[in-house]
């Protein structure tokens, strides 16, 4: 017998249930300890169902009170109740109301999945497992059903009752209760139940639809913090909008409510009229959060928000096609973005956020494709591939049909399938039928994992006026995948003249070229441009266009040439990224940097932080220089991340030493006195003077003593975060007193205390997870919230390489421990700060060896959760 952890399920098993879940009342009587669920379900067998088919009830921690059928209680034999399921024998063939009553106990769920208890307030979250935690039903998310739930809670505990849909009826239900009564019009599935019960504070608005709806919105948050929810409340209006202009979809109910708790396992959730929000996402001011925190809750939000088009209307008809909703609504709040701040800078930052993100998970153990074909646990399959990489695919979609074919299938889309469950394949039929083409073979992208490497060689001819472009694709094996087919690629590019203008070319041939774009689906092809007047250089994959790594052997000379003349400023940022990360992975294998390639690198990024015609977001971006991971990555093996340390801090020191000048200049220039707002123009400028004080913080004698200065007179948060970060990290003198005065001035409130318990986490030295054991072992530390735990022990995990990867194995060792412990409350947050093993194999042997050790000791101290067990198990086979 396989255990539970061994269990997969398949998605070639996929099949319909054999009964039809459509309808749901649920009665929830809300008492502290122990809360009882009574539920009345409509069931039907589907068209077919054999007679004796038993109907089988999804379950988990749940206890039956009592069960009837059309009203008549079920004698003994009839059916069998575990925690687990609850399977009634024979039911009949015809449509019948299953009646259950179940309890359970929201107080002692540390897993925050079902219904639980968050500081006093009981809230749910179902996607994609949790409501067989609150009653029996076929969790899944194909069965689509319209729910009406009644809460029945002390009024004084819980004064606000809140679920999806609209409020039909409320009053008082004697000894201090009341009860609230709200119905859903729109089938669901049981991953987008919501409820709330608690003493809530809110502010309240209101939008106008296209057609006229007047759509009440609602923010609940914790009372006090009714100030701080201002700006989701903005962002939320304005993705309202948004989605009307840019995709013709309007909301359809009368109400729309934000709940903010401040324990959840994940960013948000799209419940149908109902989000409920990590609160990390919805509070903000500018006394306690950054430009970044304020840019997040205005993403995250509007990311929810669109879900009610792609996800809720329009849903999954079973979890491996989760990428058929979260994909498209990551590409959506991009779009969102992009179209509110700057298109270039959200383009970079998405895809820095990729490679340090999804590149690494798709070259480990734990790739998969963003379709995948099998799991073991389906929370574990909330990743990067899935969202950010799921994103890129819809992205080429839109590449390869342009603007309007795109805009054109997506209104089919939402015409074809407005109210069902569907999959991927479907999607890409949208697209085929919208557009004429074959999609057939772009479909890979969904089904292979790995990120395709392409090799760019080209050669010129000045006698015969010819360029010869050669591309060639490869996908390394992957878990599962031994060998690759070639994925389609769309590669938006541009020949460069050696005056900076577009080179010009009579015919080409050799491929499929459109305009600016060469569409690569075969392994290898070499194009022929003939009619070319002088050596052109290559800009290639402008604007990022298709998810690969990039081979092309450009001398520096060529590189400088395109981060000055290239018309796509995402490949002007990359330029000067490409030509730092050569001169980075030559040093770290030995091959020191010549001088004069540092001066020439140093002169061009003063020449471009120096151009008024370039925004300052931009500029903030070229001050980010290659992070370690990026190098770790791009060196792929035998990493000593102590090595790459020190190599980068040494190259910041050479850059800085020649652009001390330059950046102190723009530190002074872009000083303000206006007063905070976070908008596009105040965040480009903070970001980019506190980037150059960073660099003069890590390359210069005057940067600790600025720093300092600048945390003391901050006005905002952005601002004195970005002086403390590198002063910690750097630990310059008087940092940790720095680190003190902010710990006794903010830490009262929880968001910032993260910000806190990250700082002490960030030190590359030995000492750090001293430092940590000691938060983490004081009591008054709250060891179950998600938020805490991943700001102090997900943080190192993830990014302080030097001390987690530490020759001797300590860092190992201690977030092993670690995920054991919180493995037997919170099974998600475990297995998520496990995952910053999935490198393991590309350490040198020490490190390498120390990594497996501390694995395979935590596998044998048993007892794992299926989550934590699942990514153990990839992490050590793949
Ligand atoms: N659908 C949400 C993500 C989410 C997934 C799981 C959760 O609980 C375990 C919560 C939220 C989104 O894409 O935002
Ligand atoms: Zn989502």
């Amino acid at each position: 017998m396989p255990t539970d952890a061994e269990h997969t399920i398949f998605l070639k098993d996929y099949a319909p249930s054999p009964y039809v879940i459509e309808g749901v009342e649920l009665e929830v009587d809300i008492v502290p300890e122990t809360s009882t669920v009574r539920a009345w379900l409509n069931i039907s067998p589907r068209e077919g169902t054999a007679p004796g088919t038993p109907l089988v009830l999804n379950g988990e921690e749940l206890k039956l009170g009592s069960i009837a059928l059309d009203g008549a209680p079920l004698v003994l034999s009839a059916y069998e109740a575990t925690p687990g399921s609850l399977t009634v024998f024979e039911p009949p063939l015809k449509r019948f109301v299953l009646e259950t009553s179940v309890t359970i106990e929201p107080e002692k769920n540390t897993r925050l999945m079902g219904l639980y208890r968050s500081s006093g307030t009981w809230c749910t979250q179902c996607e994609p497992e949790g409501f067989r935690r609150i009653t029996y039903f076929l969790d899944r998310p194909d069965n689509l059903a319209v729910y009406k739930v009644k809460m029945i809670a002390d009024r004084a505990l819980a004064p606000v009752l809140l679920a999806n849909g609209n409020l039909i009826d409320s009053g008082d239900a004697g000894n201090g209760r009341h009860f609230a009564t709200w119905e859903d019009p729109f089938p669901k599935p049981s991953y987008l139940f919501a409820m709330v019960a608690g003493d809530l504070g809110s502010i309240h608005d209101n939008f106008t639809t296209a057609s006229g709806r007047q759509v009440a919105l609602g923010i609940y948050c914790e009372h006090g913090k009714e100030d701080q929810c201002a700006y989701a409340m903005d962002s939320l209006k304005r993705a309202m909008l948004w989605d009307e202009r840019r995709f013709g979809r309007e909301y359809d109910l009368d109400v729309f409510n934000i709940v903010a708790v401040s324990d959840f396992n994940f960013g948000a959730m799209e419940n149908k009229g109902l989000n409920i929000f990590n609160d990390k996402l919805v509070f903000a001011r500018p006394e306690t959060a950054t430009d970044a925190d304020f840019g997040s809750i205005e993403r995250v939000i509007a990311h929810e928000y669109f879900h009610n088009w792609t996800g809720d209307r329009i849903t999954c008809r079973d979890w491996f096609q989760l990428c058929l909703k979260e994909g498209l609504t990551v590409y959506r709040d991009q779009e969102f973005t992009m179209d509110e701040r700057s298109r270039p800078v959200k383009r970079i930052e998405d895809v820095r956020l990729l490679r340090a993100a999804q590149f690494p998970e798709d070259g480990g153990p734990l790739a998969h494709p963003a379709r995948p074909d099998h799991y073991k646990e389906i929370n574990n399959f909330y990743t990067t591939t899935v969202y950010e990489k799921g994103a890129e695919i819809v992205r080429m979609l839109a590449t390869l049909l342009g603007e309007a074919g795109f805009r054109k299938a997506m209104d089919l889309y939402f015409e074809r399938h407005d109210g069902q469950a569907t999959t991927i394949e479907a999607f890409i039929k949208v697209f085929e039928d919208a557009s004429g083409v074959d999609l057939q073979h772009f479909q890979q992208w969904y089904l292979q994992a790995g990120t395709p490497k392409v090799k760019a060689e080209d050669q010129y001819d000045p006698a015969t006026k010819t360029y010869r472009l050669k591309l060639r694709q490869k996908i390394d094996p992957t878990p599962g995948q031994p060998t690759k087919q070639p994925m389609v690629l769309p590669v938006k590019f541009g020949l460069i003249g050696p005056n900076g203008a577009p080179a010009e070319w009579s015919n080409v041939s050799g491929g499929d070229v459109r305009d600016d774009m060469i569409v690569l689906d075969k392994d290898a092809v070499e194009l022929v441009f003939e009619g070319v007047a002088n050596r052109p250089v290559p800009s290639l994959f402008r604007g990022f266009s298709a998810p690969v790594n990039l081979d092309i052997n450009l001398t520096q000379d060529d590189q400088l040439f395109l981060a000055r003349h290239d018309s796509d400023p995402f490949n002007r940022w990359q330029a000067l990224q490409d030509v730092s990360m050569t001169l980075l992975t030559n040093a770290v294998r030995g091959r020191m940097w010549a001088e004069p390639a540092i001066d020439s690198l140093a002169t061009a990024i003063g020449e471009t932080i120096g151009l008024e015609s370039l925004d300052n977001a931009f500029k903030a971006n070229v001050l980010l220089l290659p992070s370690e991971a990026d190098i770790a990555r791009t060196i792929g093996e035998n990493v000593d991340p102590t090595q790459i340390h020190e190599v980068r801090a040494a190259f910041i020191r050479a850059l800085v030493g020649r652009l001390e000048g330059a950046l102190r200049a723009t530190y002074d220039r872009l000083a303000s006195e206006d007063a905070y707002s976070p908008d596009q123009r105040q965040a480009g400028r903070r970001s980019l003077r506190n980037n150059a004080l960073g660099l003069l913080v890590r390359g210069s004698s005057v940067g600790a003593e600025l720093a300092a200065r600048q945390y003391q007179s901050a006005g905002n948060m952005t601002d004195r975060f970005a002086a403390l970060t590198p002063s910690v990290v750097m630990g310059v003198p008087g940092a940790d007193a720095l680190l003190e005065d902010f710990r006794v001035r903010f830490t009262a409130d929880p968001l910032v205390y993260d910000k806190w318990l990250g700082l002490n986490a960030a030190p590359p030295e030995d000492g750090t997870i001293e430092r940590i054991r000691t938060i983490l072992a004081d009591p008054s530390f709250p060891k179950n919230n998600p938020n805490r735990l991943r700001a102090l022990v997900g943080s190192f995990a993830a990014g302080n390489a030097v001390q987690f990867a530490r020759q001797d194995g300590t860092g190992f060792r201690f977030v092993a421990e670690f995920v054991a412990d919180v493995d037997k409350r919170n099974p998600q947050v475990a297995a998520r700060v496990l995952t910053a093993f999935r490198t393991w194999r590309n350490y040198e042997p020490k490190r390498r060896a120390e990594a497996e050790a501390a694995l395979k000791s935590l596998r044998d101290s048993g007892g794992l959760s299926r989550n934590t067990a699942d990514i153990l198990g990839r992490t050590l086979d793949g």
